[in-house]
């Protein structure tokens, strides 16, 4: 979709995007204290050439390993490099641990401000009220400020390489002649050097973190400085500092967008758009999109920080790169039927510990077809209303998956190959209280389905709207930087079940636990389907209560 621009806020805001330092491995490190400060990289379960690398700790960077190198290459530049394999289940990637620590950072980060969890390592806050409530009562000029942490911030204002840095840095913090918004950001900068001071304590995990005015910023200068140091955005800085930005680093510019400014435009850098008038860019990509891209130019993005601590949709999925890829429906079909089932737990358990419901089910697939060089079609991504129940969901995945290769293929017999498959749970709902309103939206708000739902002999029909999927977001399932291209067998920002215990523990934002009523309700339901016990009881193993997701299990 072609971004467009937000309306932006009155007031200066206070935004903080947090990434973890090379997220998997620090998991890895915590599981086994001996990895610790030593070349390690987390490699995917894979027997070709060591496996692939999809993190890698900074030691091992800076022997030149890369994630984009396979285990083996990876011991050729870095012999003591320590590899570790990522845990697996159903034959994939089990990223259960990895999620589960995400959970354990937001839980903190959520303390001192609306946040949104972005990615399995990523964050975003407003830090504005906080900040506001930090300068009426101990702004950072007042004597006693004197925290190291945030002293060690890079200010993009300030040059980074010169000999007191920190006394520059503490000076820029404290200066009473500072502008309201200048302030603001420093008692943001002084936030979030405390958040991250604490979730290295209670976690052990280091991460870093861009401070900004806005989103778009934070977020793009998060990562410049690492690991485990954070980035200040004055305005001041903003022009000098997108004036040499390349446009393909924006993460709506990655895309087809990017390259026509580039090639059409001759637009290199984010700078080079102040050189088109707002008018100009309307002309060429549409009232929204143009508007978007001149408040780009700009540094301006009215987007706000999501009130979300749960994932907007869960993800599964494989690839199957080279002679692994998949060419009959068979392996297609036992493929499908594993990722499913995980899916399937995922989304049980999201039912019973968050009460939440989730709508829609999304087929992706990559494909190749032998003897032809038309690698411009893709393979389409098909959409269906989502019913509870791994058979069911097994069975709709498989029907959207023919449907996808009838448009793919056609009638003409190629051979086709599938080397990429995933599954989705999207427009995910609190069920909000009250009988009628849970079997509404568990069925999906036109559906006449509710005797399916209570009547698990009989097989209701599935009637798959076989359109392209135009509402799922890709970004989504998938990590903002994960190369479409890569080895990855899987990437999404789900959650998970340690989050089921820490909201539950740590006090649960509103919307997770005002359900009412519902557990009755379920009860009810219960009674209509017999319950089944041959599955081991994924909800139960990872919350405390047992969850009304059992009733949907087909
Ligand atoms: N990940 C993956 N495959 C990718 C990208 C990421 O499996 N292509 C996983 C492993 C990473 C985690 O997601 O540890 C977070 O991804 P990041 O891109 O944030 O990278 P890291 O956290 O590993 O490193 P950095 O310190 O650069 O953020
Ligand atoms: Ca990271
Ligand atoms: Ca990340």
């Amino acid at each position: 979709a072609m971004p467009v621009a937000r309306p932006e806020p009155q007031e200066p805001r206070v935004i903080a995007h947090l990434d973890l330092d090379c997220f998997y491995v620090q998991v890895e490190q915590r599981r086994n204290p001996a990895l610790r400060g030593q070349p390690t990289a987390v490699v995917q379960y894979n027997d070709w050439k060591g496996g692939g690398l999809i993190a890698v700790s900074y030691e091992a960077r800076k022997f030149g390993v890369k994630r984009s190198m396979r285990g083996d290459e990876a011991k050729n530049v870095c012999p003591g490099i320590n590899l570790v394999q990522v845990p697996v289940s159903r034959d994939k990637a089990d990223l259960n641990v990895y999620r589960n620590a995400g959970s354990e950072v937001v839980a903190i980060l959520s303390t001192k401000g609306k946040c949104e969890r972005a990615s399995i390592d990523e964050v975003y806050l407003d830090l504005t009220d906080a900040a506001k409530e930090m300068l009426l009562e101990s702004p950072p000029e007042s004597s006693e400020f004197t925290f190291e942490e945030a002293t060690k911030s890079n200010i993009l204002d300030l040059p980074s390489d010169v000999g007191d840095r920190e006394e520059n840095v503490k000076a820029w913090l404290c200066r009473a002649d500072a502008n309201y918004q200048d302030k603001l950001l420093a008692c943001g900068a002084v936030l979030v050097a405390q958040l991250r001071v604490k979730v290295l304590e209670e976690t052990q995990f280091t991460c870093s973190a861009g401070i900004a005015h806005n989103k778009m910023l934070a977020k793009l200068v998060s990562g410049m400085h690492k690991p485990a140091q954070q980035t200040v955005v004055p305005s001041s800085s903003v022009q000098d500092f997108l004036a040499s930005l390349p446009v393909k680093k924006m993460k709506q510019l990655g895309g087809k967008l990017g390259s026509s400014l580039q090639d059409d435009l001759g637009v290199k850098t984010v700078g080079d758009l102040l050189g088109f008038t707002e008018e100009k860019l309307q002309e060429y990509y549409g009232v929204n999109t143009g508007t978007w891209l001149w408040k780009t130019a700009r540094g301006f993005s009215g987007e706000e920080v999501e009130d979300r601590l749960l994932p907007k949709s869960h993800g599964c999925g494989k690839t199957f790169p080279g002679p692994k890829a998949l060419k009959n429906h068979s392996s297609v079909k036992s493929w499908l039927d594993k990722l499913c089932e995980e899916l399937s737990e995922r989304i049980q358990s999201d039912l019973s510990c968050n009460k939440r419901v989730a709508q829609t089910l999304t087929l992706h697939a990559r494909a190749s077809k032998e003897n032809e060089c038309n690698s411009m079609k893709k393979f389409p991504s098909k959409s269906c209303p989502l019913r509870y129940g791994t058979g069911k969901i097994q069975e709709d995945a498989m029907k959207l998956f023919e449907s996808g290769l009838h448009d793919f293929w056609g009638s003409r017999s190629a051979r086709w190959s599938i080397t990429s498959l995933s599954v989705t749970a999207s427009k995910i709902f609190d069920i909000p209280s009250g009988t009628n309103s849970i079997l509404k939206y568990i069925k999906g708000p036109s559906s006449n389905a509710s005797t399916a739902i209570l009547d698990s002999s009989s097989t209701p029909e599935l009637t798959p709207f076989v359109g392209n999927v135009t509402q799922l977001n890709i970004a989504d399932f998938h990590e903002e930087q994960c190369e479409p291209s890569s080895i990855k067998e899987e990437c999404d920002n789900s959650i998970s079940a340690t989050q089921c215990r820490l909201i539950e523990g740590k006090g649960a934002p509103k919307k997770l636990s005002k359900v009412q009523g519902t557990g009755s309700i379920l009860k009810f339901l219960s009674q209509s389907q017999p319950a089944q016990h041959e599955k081991r009881n994924f909800d139960g193993l990872i919350c405390s209560h047992q969850g009304p997701g059992e009733f949907f299990r087909s």
